[in-house]
């Protein structure tokens, strides 16, 4: 099955933040086209290695882009995630940033951090960033 547009729901979730229609279709398009035959079709996802992969990032980039791409680090990266990314960076609206950001590391999508989800986005920026602690400094 291929699918010519984003779902129903999704279009509608960024449309309300204020992006074109056009812009998420193509930018699903895009995704379906680049990982056809490998898009799980339950949550319209692919594993976020061949994501990182297919954008042909080094080894530095691909952290910054798994934390971009798969905030809530399960592994996978879900059209959903790609359109928060991408729109994230589209967008100069700091309301809309902050909201796209929310959304990637709300990792079960109630609207509300938990403790776990914040835990997770801590230990990941910290692994982005590169410090080693000093306490573990010799
Ligand atoms: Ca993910
Ligand atoms: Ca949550």
């Amino acid at each position: 099955m291929s699918l010519a547009q984003a779902p129903e729901e999704l279009q509608k979730k960024f449309i309300e933040l204020g992006f074109k229609k056009m812009w998420i279709n193509k930018e699903f398009q895009k995704f379906s086209k680049t990982f056809e035959g490998k898009i799980d079709e339950n949550d319209l996802s692919v594993p976020t290695k061949d994501f990182i992969a297919s954008i042909g990032a080094d080894q530095v980039e691909a952290k910054v882009f798994q934390f971009l791409f798969d905030g809530n680090s399960d592994g996978k990266v879900a059209f959903d995630e790609v359109l928060q990314a991408y729109g994230f960076m589209e967008t100069d609206d700091m309301e809309v940033q902050a909201k796209l950001f929310f959304g990637l590391i709300d990792k079960d999508g109630n609207g509300m951090l938990s403790r776990i989800e914040m835990k997770q986005f801590l230990a990941i920026h910290h692994l982005n960033d590169g410090s080693i602690n000093p306490h573990y400094r010799q």
